[in-house]
């Protein structure tokens, strides 16, 4: 019988200044929870269009001074919600407080995120390779908080070509990603039906970035 379980383990490190946190998240995923809900209700969450005019699988919302945006004008940052022309509330204590102590674990002090993305995925919800370069400032890292159904998270290099990794990340799990490893290509696998008892068929990804 494995007694740690369902405890947060080791520091994982994945690549040069990314860290992997198994269940890091777990002790605060009920107030989580319950936060993402009451902003769900308020801020429902939207399916961006692509420049390209596709519209994306996985629907967003935003909290903190910049919201991550796109649409035929391109991806980027914006301090209103495009559905209401109305500021993004401001990212809760827990949240940030959590996204803190994740990046000091991963040896970044001090870490203040001004944005968080919040990433719904319903099965069959997919993202595509990409890099994250909407950000001003690429020494800061970002912090990626999972929650509920599993994902596959897929991890590149630099390179668009470079093999990716495949990573089963879970309810709880919180990855940093900083350094060298802030520039490369990532995505996520389609997600697989099945029910999660906190968030049922969701998976919900919390992404904090510095942005500006
Ligand atoms: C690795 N979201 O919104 S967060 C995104 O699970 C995004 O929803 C994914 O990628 C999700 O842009 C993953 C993890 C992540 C974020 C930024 C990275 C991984 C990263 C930057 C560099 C390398
Ligand atoms: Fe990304």
């Amino acid at each position: 019988m494995d007694l740690f379980a369902d405890q947060a383990h080791e520091a994982m490190p994945l690549a040069p200044g990314a860290c992997w946190l198994p269940g890091f998240a777990l002790p605060n995923m009920a107030a989580l929870w319950s936060c993402l809900q009451h902003h769900l209700s308020i801020y429902p969450a939207q399916q961006m269009m692509t420049p390209m005019g596709h519209l994306m699988s996985v629907n967003t919302s935003s909290m903190g001074t910049w919201g991550w945006v796109s649409g035929p004008q391109g991806y980027g940052y914006s301090a209103h919600n495009p559905a209401t022309q109305q500021p993004w509330p401001a990212i809760p204590a827990v949240i940030l407080q959590l996204a803190a102590n994740a990046a000091e674990k991963a040896g970044y002090l001090k870490f203040v995120p001004d944005s968080c993305l919040i990433n719904i995925y319903t099965p069959g919800s997919k993202m595509g390779l990409h890099q994250d370069k909407d950000e001003q400032d690429f020494s800061q890292p970002i912090v990626s908080v999972s929650i509920g159904l599993p994902a596959t998270f897929l991890f590149g290099g630099a390179q668009r070509g470079d093999k990716a990794v495949r990573i089963p990340l879970q309810h709880g799990d919180v990855v940093v990603w900083g350094g060298e490893s802030r520039r490369y290509y990532h995505g996520v696998a389609a997600i697989r039906p099945n029910q999660h008892p906190l968030t049922g068929n969701l998976r919900i990804n919390l992404t904090l970035r510095k942005a500006k």
